[in-house]
């Protein structure tokens, strides 16, 4: 398990990367079950006032009583995928602490993409940790600082496991942007806990 920590002096960028969270066999394992099992969905969200289809299939669990609301969609509770739940245990148990929530991105192809934000909604906390996992090929996830003209990117590896941690959430946006690159299928899965 190669271990790396990047801390950006002066920058407040806090990560912990594990780029073999999942051997290569069970990543492949579990990229074709994930495609298969999960309930895949293209949510609809409003940005400025019109309704646009999520440009990415998503899916959502969480805990009973645990609802989360982004981009003025509200998820509400779902019984855990099997998969899911030895997957949270596992991310527990290396992270040292709970999540109650899991929310799925599927991007099919180099179209499907997320947009730049920040993991800072109130019910989050001050300085939450976000435990995101991935699988399947390689995109750019890039940083973008709020403040300062600076950028960071990584390359989140198949059966790859990042926690954004301290005031990475204040200071830094995130997204994956689209790319007119051959890219194959991945899917991204960010553990969280909902206060
Ligand atoms: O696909 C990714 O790695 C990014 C996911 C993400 O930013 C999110 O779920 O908030």
């Amino acid at each position: 398990m190669l271990h790396l920590t990047e801390y950006i002096e002066d920058t407040q960028l806090e990560l912990i990367y594990v780029e073999s969270f999942l051997s290569l066999r069970e990543a492949d394992q579990w990229l074709e079950e994930c495609r298969e099992t999960i309930p895949w969905q293209q949510l609809q969200i409003k940005l400025m006032g019109k309704e646009i289809p999520q440009p990415r299939l998503t899916a959502w669990y969480s805990d009973p009583g645990v609802h989360y609301t982004y981009s003025g969609l509200t998820l509400h509770p779902t019984e855990w995928h099997p998969l899911m739940q030895e997957l949270r245990e596992r991310v527990e148990e290396f992270a040292l602490m709970t999540f109650n929530s899991a929310l799925l991105n599927y991007y099919r192809d180099g179209q499907d993409s997320m947009g730049f934000h920040a993991d800072n909604e109130p019910e989050l906390g001050k300085q939450p940790v976000i435990a995101s996992f991935s699988l399947g090929g390689p995109r750019r996830f890039v940083f973008k600082h709020r403040q300062l003209k600076k950028k960071h990117d990584l390359s989140l590896a198949h059966g790859s496991l990042l926690l954004m941690k301290g005031e990475t959430q204040h200071h830094w946006l995130h997204g994956i942007p689209k790319t007119k690159k051959h890219v194959n299928e991945r899917m991204n899965i960010t553990f969280r806990k909902i206060l």
